[in-house]
């Protein structure tokens, strides 16, 4: 090899390492954690070397170091997962966990899974730890070519690639372009939180026309900000709970039920009411340079939970109107019950009556022969001797006679066989 060939080789060489390092791709290493060092960019593929779709039970990781003081940009450029429904956990699918740091037990900044994706993400600190894994299946179609995402380090008292420092206060602003065609108003809250940001929070006049200009200049129509009268109709709040204390809700601007998020409208310079799920715009996020920003939850809706305890209440209405229903008719069937039993006893208890009477009566008539006899001694006529004689009974006619009184005692006015 000649002298000029070796230095023709040489830059060669050097040409291919130097364009190789300006962009690195880190494939999935199979049961390996790729340590990726130092790099400025570079490409994160789910694809193993040289293949072009991804294999069953697959479980590959990255650990990205971006050195002291700095932070990571991600931009999702290509995903292709399998199928997975939108309210489902990831865990049972192929997915790519996005951590904010270096250790399998780092906080989540998002999973990506089915067609879940969050177009860019960004850590709070210097590292990023990414873990692929798929499943043992995959339905409805056997080939998919996974995830690639660029990452680009920042210094973290900067703000990240592609967004803008628009005064000299330490905020970072970005009215991203993805999705197309915009999201609605939840999906772009947590759109800017997977890039440690918010919905733009104005406090004053100042904030608006800084935000009027920055969307103008976008050449955008309307973006969402994070303002909403979702807790408290009509009592507009912005994301951080606060109240506006300045309102650019100016002229004909309807509200309503179902209309409860805000749109800057930067053609007429003012804010609009829209629904919050049914519209999409582009949106606005803003962060804090260097520190992570606090993370604001979205809203809840407290005219929904008022609509829960209101027919709570009637539930609770209704049941003890029917519990008081079921304790009346209760009582009411047990009242008829024991009534019934006693009327039954009274029943029997009469009959039996009668039937000892007539009983009596017929044993009255069979002992009268000895009855008669036992009068008829000596004895009853002795003590009958003793006796006054007897008044007439009520319904006599007449007194009867002595021997009347003697020979039939069923008209004698006293028996005493009964004494
Ligand atoms: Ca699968
Ligand atoms: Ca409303």
């Amino acid at each position: 090899m000649t002298n000029v060939e070796r230095t023709a080789v040489i830059i060669l060489l050097y040409i291919s390492l130097s364009s190789t390092v300006l962009a690195l791709t880190y494939y999935c290493n199979q049961l390996q954690t790729v340590q990726v060092s130092n790099q400025e960019n570079g490409t994160i593929s789910t694809l193993e070397l040289g293949k072009a779709e991804y294999d069953n039970n697959v479980l590959c990781k990255w650990v990205i170091d971006a050195g002291e003081d700095n932070r990571i940009h991600f931009t999702v450029t290509s995903t292709e997962l399998q199928w997975a429904p939108s309210y489902a956990l990831c865990d049972s699918y192929d997915l790519l966990d996005i951590k904010d740091g270096n250790a399998e037990t780092s906080p989540s900044i998002f999973t990506m899974c089915g067609e879940r994706n969050p177009y860019s993400l960004l850590t709070s600190g210097r590292y990023a730890y990414l873990k692929f894994s798929t499943n043992d299946q995959n339905p409805y179609k056997y080939s998919y070519s996974g995830v690639t995402l660029t990452f680009q380090t920042f210094p973290a008292d900067q703000c990240p690639p592609g967004w803008k420092q628009l005064t000299s206060e330490p905020f970072c602003y970005s009215i991203p372009d993805k999705p197309d065609g915009g999201a609605d108003w939840s999906s772009a809250q947590h759109f800017c939180n997977y890039n440690q940001a918010n919905l733009i929070v104005m406090k004053n006049e100042s904030d608006f026309s800084l935000i009027q200009g920055y969307g103008v200049g976008k050449g955008i129509d309307a973006a969402w900000i994070g303002l909403s009268d979702i807790s408290h109709e009509s009592r507009f709040q912005w994301l951080d709970n606060t109240h506006t204390t300045f309102s650019k809700f100016t002229g004909s601007n309807p509200d309503g039920e179902d209309m409860d998020c805000v749109v800057q409208d930067f053609n007429a310079g003012k804010w609009l009411i829209k629904h919050c799920e049914r519209e999409k715009f582009p949106y606005i996020c803003k962060t804090v340079k260097g520190n992570k920003t606090t993370i604001l939850g979205l809203p809840e809706d407290k005219n929904l939970d008022d609509a829960a305890a209101d027919s709570s209440f009637i539930i609770a209405i209704t049941l003890g109107v029917l519990a008081g229903l079921v304790v009346v008719i209760g009582s009411l069937a047990v009242y008829c019950y024991i009534q019934g039993k006693r009327h039954n006893r009274r029943k029997q208890s009469q009959s039996r009556t009668e039937e000892t009477s007539l009983r009596t009566i017929d044993d009255s008539h069979s002992s009268r022969p000895n009855r008669r006899h036992w009068f008829n001694t000596t004895h009853t006529i002795d003590r009958l001797d003793d006796r006054p004689e007897p008044s007439a009974p009520h319904d006599a006619t007449g007194p009867p006679s002595y021997a009347e009184a003697l020979g039939d005692s069923q008209h004698r006015p006293y028996d005493f066989s009964l004494s």
